[in-house]
């Protein structure tokens, strides 16, 4: 598009991409601390998904996460809704399958959005890529209570296979889905083409959200995505 070839896409830095989910808060901890912390801890990029919520709501969560966000110069993407990514001036978007094509959204949002969506298989990806995503979230690679996932669970071997769609492309590719700190490093290491296409990073709900100390869990995430980038 207009704005990738001008070059003034932002570039997201998607290592530790977290996607918000307020039903899962511990006790105790506002919606806002906890995103704060998750910030301190070295989340890069924030999506912003209120599945429960009225517009009115989502809106003002979106609004104080853009504040947030923007205090520690990471970009914020709005999950499904157009009218909300436009209404706050949102980074990006993310779909999913069964949302608005991606050139309808394209065509309704400034040229410079970054836009996501959801696959399960190197079909949709191979899609999406030439729809024009700007990244692919992959997924769901191992089973999850965050969300009630309809497509099969992937595992990292299949991840390989849609990477592989990548090739060639500059669409980047994050995976979702019951990642942790225990399993992130042999997801990041199994999910590599036959091509040697790997991830540029990974996307978590619940081992940060449901933390009691977010920014220690987004650290240790943090910390297991970087030394895996520098060793590949
Ligand atoms: N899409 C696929 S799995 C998922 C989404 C939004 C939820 C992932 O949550 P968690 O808690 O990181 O498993
Ligand atoms: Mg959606």
């Amino acid at each position: 598009n207009v704005a990738q070839a001008a070059g003034f896409k932002p570039q997201i830095d998607y290592s530790l991409y977290l996607v918000t989910g307020r039903e899962l808060l511990p006790e105790g901890m506002t919606y806002l601390e906890s995103l704060e912390q998750a910030l301190q801890g070295g989340v890069t990029v924030v999506q912003v998904r209120e599945k429960n919520s009225d517009t009115g709501e989502f809106l003002k969560i979106a609004q104080q996460s853009q504040e947030l966000c923007n205090k520690y110069n990471v970009p914020l993407i709005i999950n499904d809704r157009i009218d909300i990514a436009l209404a706050i001036h949102a980074t990006g978007v993310h779909l999913g399958q069964t949302d608005m094509p991606i050139a309808v959204a394209r065509s309704l949002l400034p040229p410079d959005t970054v836009i996501g969506i959801s696959c399960n298989n190197p079909e949709q990806v191979e899609k999406a890529v030439q729809e024009g995503a700007d990244y692919v979230g992959l997924g769901a690679v191992y089973g999850t209570l965050t969300k009630n996932v309809t497509g099969k669970i992937t595992g990292p071997r299949s991840v390989g296979g849609m990477l592989e769609k990548l090739d060639g492309s500059d669409v980047k590719a994050v995976v979702i889905g019951g990642i942790n700190s225990s399993n992130l490093l042999r997801t990041l290491h199994g999910s590599v083409s036959t091509t040697g296409h790997v991830l540029d990073g990974v996307a978590v709900v619940s081992d940060i959200v449901a933390s009691k100390t977010p920014k220690d869990a987004a650290r240790k995430l943090s910390s297991i995505v970087k030394a895996f980038k520098q060793a590949s």
